[in-house]
């Protein structure tokens, strides 16, 4: 037996582990205390990542759907078997009549995110899709807007900061988003320990409320409108500080309309609180605003995330230590993604709906409906790496009835999940601890520069290929004469190794993959340098697409809506949709329940451990009921990525677990006007 370090790859946090490998068998993961970064933090999801290697239901043989069974098959045929008909429907129906899904774990491993964009490519489709529209757009599009760059988004100076403002974010559970901190829990406890203060604004009492030094419930959907009003108190009391920000005037007139009293009985907040909160954070010697997914996924998220950025910027945060600040990689994906991706909104649109395309993608809220809608450039074919949507998208359930009817599905997964089962094709990749890692993209959100090579520890005994490998093998017979594979082939092998180490050369610290493989822990870099590296070197604060929603937003606060609002809810042993398969994830009681507050249960005629329906305009679920008053009135939580049973033959131990698919009843047609999130 062998002690190995390597880096878990499953959320950002990217915690060091030490892994005791026998043979192929992994038989102790343990937190590696002398990674920098985690600090010998894990959590359960580490074992989850060593049980997926001796999962009986992960898929290890490339597979050919004969009917309604699969059976195993040599590479070189899957590989031809899975290209042959895309080139044809392509020839037969143009390029859009493929489309290509790209799952979220590519975010994490450098192979797999290059192997994406070279599908994309090679597929060349304007029905491209992936998870962001129900995630991060509204983010990233707000740093184009304000900063010129998708990623060129500050993060909370977490070790630093005396005053965090969290909206919309649960760190405990969900170890960050685009908030690279390892050890987030111990980091946040710090900022107590150190006579901080962490306010919480969640329609739910989070675990990350339970430690934070106050918690203020919102309406879904309410941030946008709170920072109006936190911006209309920092304006009017002279409390801003916006060196780096232009059109401050227009800003100004833009909140003016929206004093704390007009938005507080809209959200569920008090003007007195929401003054408050504009004083302490406008006034802390340092501070900070952090909002993620729950800002993003919901009717207001481009402009609430748009005013996430100004708040930083006119409160004097941005750049600045303790506040809002911008990483220094050591490897930049920032440039690749302007190169491979190109830094756009709105070139093309979705052909039944007229959606905007944003970053190469359409919302994912219109796969269904293009694969439904006859007529020229209606999807024929589907390719999905590393995703799951018939469980992740709205109308996830309509999304799995309308498979079959495809001529063709590829799917590159370790599982035969919700989706993939109605795949052709499977082609099986290896895992993380087979292949090597290096976190490209996450290091352009630490809250500390740092570094890691995470070494393949293990040689697998399976018949499965890394996704990049796997990825060059069908864009080659997609796009090149057989002629050409050979030479192609070479030049591709280990291209994504070597991409990294061009940036990390060309990167501030003059690094190799060969200093950081000499590093097995991995390296600090320091914290976070005050500045601001953005382009021009100034923030706009005024965009126009912003400006223009203010109206819609005004006329919501005004109608002061009263139905219930479903919200989602994540699990420490939960990964959205997936590794739910595993025994250390699987156990435990059950989290598919729907939290109800005490006065709605009354209202409603719910009881604690009885059942609810839950219908809304797309669909309907039954999910057992837990009363608490840890939601707000009017809003009830669901977590999504569960309900497992139309995978009973291929995936059994998530089967076997209880609960329905929050997806059901998401509905497709119900996206904010910018980009189409969910
Ligand atoms: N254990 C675990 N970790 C994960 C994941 C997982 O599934 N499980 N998923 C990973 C992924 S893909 C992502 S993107 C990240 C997400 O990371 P986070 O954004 O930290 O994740 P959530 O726990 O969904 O937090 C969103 C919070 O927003 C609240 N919320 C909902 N609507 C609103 C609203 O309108 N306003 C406000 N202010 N709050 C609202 C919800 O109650 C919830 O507490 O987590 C990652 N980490
Ligand atoms: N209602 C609701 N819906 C949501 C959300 C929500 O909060 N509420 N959250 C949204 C968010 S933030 C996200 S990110 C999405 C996630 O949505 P998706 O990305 O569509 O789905 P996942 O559940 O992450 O499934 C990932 C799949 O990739 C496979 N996989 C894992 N690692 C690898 C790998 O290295 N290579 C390959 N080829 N395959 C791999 C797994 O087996 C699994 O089948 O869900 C979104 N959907
Ligand atoms: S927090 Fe858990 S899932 Fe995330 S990197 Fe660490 S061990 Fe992996
Ligand atoms: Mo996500």
């Amino acid at each position: 037996m062998a002690e190995r370090l390597v880096a878990c790859n499953l959320c950002e946090a990217s915690c060091g582990l030490r892994v005791d490998v026998d043979g192929h068998h992994v038989s102790g993961v343990r937190g590696d205390p002398d990674d920098p970064h985690s600090r010998g933090h894990l959590c359960p999801k580490a074992v989850g990542l060593a049980q997926l290697l001796a999962d009986p239901d992960r898929v290890r043989h490339p597979l050919i759907r004969e009917g309604e069974r699969f059976r195993r098959a040599t590479w070189d045929e899957a590989l031809d078997r899975a290209a042959a008909p895309l080139r044809e429907l392509r020839a037969r129906h143009g390029a859009d009549a493929v489309a290509i899904y790209v799952g979220n774990p590519v975010v994490h491993a450098h192979g797999s995110a290059l192997a994406s964009q070279l599908l994309t490519m090679a597929i060349g489709s304007k029905n491209r899709f992936d998870p962001n529209s129900q995630d991060s757009n509204p983010r990233t599009f707000a740093c184009m807007q304000v900063y010129g760059d998708p990623l060129a988004m500050p993060v909370p100076d977490l070790d630093r900061t005396d005053f965090l403002l969290i909206l919309g974010a649960n760190p405990v559970v969900s170890k960050g988003s685009m908030m690279v901190a390892g050890d987030v829990e111990g980091r946040l406890a710090a900022i107590r320990a150190r006579g901080g203060a962490i306010v919480v604004v969640d329609p739910r009492r989070t675990e990350t409320a339970k430690i934070a030094s106050e918690h203020h419930f919102i309406r879904p959907g309410g941030d946008a409108a709170l920072l109006l009003a936190i911006l209309h108190v920092v304006f009017g009391e002279a409390l801003v500080s916006a060196p780096h920000g232009d059109r401050l005037a227009e800003l100004r007139g833009a909140v003016a309309a929206f004093p704390p009293e007009r938005v507080a009985p809209a959200i569920g907040m008090t003007a007195p609180v929401i003054r408050s909160l504009a004083r302490r954070l406008a006034t802390a010697r340092t501070g900070c605003v952090y909002a993620r997914v729950g800002v993003c996924q919901n009717e207001f998220g481009p402009v609430a995330s748009w005013l996430v950025e100004v708040t930083n910027v006119v409160t004097g945060r941005l750049g600045a230590i303790g506040g809002a600040m911008f990483p220094t990689p050591a490897a930049d994906v920032a440039t690749l993604g302007r190169i491979l991706i190109g830094n756009r909104w709105g070139r093309w649109r979705s052909r039944v709906r007229g959606l905007p395309e944003y970053l190469g993608a359409l919302p994912s809220a219109t796969i269904a409906e293009e694969i439904e809608t006859p007529g020229p450039g209606q999807i024929k074919a589907l390719v999905v790496i590393a995703g799951n949507p018939v469980m992740s998208t709205p109308a996830g359930e309509r999304l799995g009835r309308l498979l079959p009817r495809l001529e063709h599905v590829v799917a590159i997964d370790y599982y035969l999940n919700e989706t993939t089962r109605h795949a052709h094709v499977l082609l099986p990749p290896r895992h993380v601890f087979e292949t090597g890692n290096f976190e490209l993209i996450l290091h352009r959100f630490g809250v500390r520069n740092g570094a890691r090579y995470s070494p393949a520890i293990l040689a697998t005994p399976d018949d499965t290929r890394a996704d990049w490998e796997i990825a060059t093998e069908l864009a080659l017979r997609l796009r090149a004469p057989r002629r050409a594979h050979h030479f192609a082939r070479r030049l591709a092998r280990d291209l994504p190794d070597r991409i990294v180490d061009t940036l990390l050369r060309l990167g501030p610290y003059r690094l190799s993959l060969a200093a950081l493989r000499a590093q097995p822990h991995g390296v600090d870099l320091g914290p976070l340098v005050p500045g601001v590296r953005i382009r021009r070197g100034r923030a706009n604060l005024a965009p126009g697409v912003f400006l223009a929603d203010l109206p819609r937003l005004g006329a919501w606060i005004d109608a002061r809506a009263a139905a219930l609002v479903l919200i989602g809810r994540r699990d420490l042993r939960s990964n959205n949709s997936w590794m739910h398969n595993l025994a250390a994830l699987a156990k435990g009681p059950d989290r598919a329940t729907l939290h109800v507050h005490p006065d709605d249960a009354t209202r409603l005629g719910l009881v604690d451990g009885g059942r609810a329906r839950v219908r809304s305009s797309a669909g309907e679920l039954e999910a057992p009921v837990v009363v608490t008053a840890e939601v707000m009135p009017g809003v009830v939580s669901f977590p999504h990525g569960f309900g497992h049973q139309a995978a009973a033959r291929t995936l059994a131990i998530a089967a076997a677990l209880p609960g329905a698919s929050a997806n059901a009843i998401t509905d497709a047609r119900r996206v904010e006007p910018i980009l189409g999130t969910s």
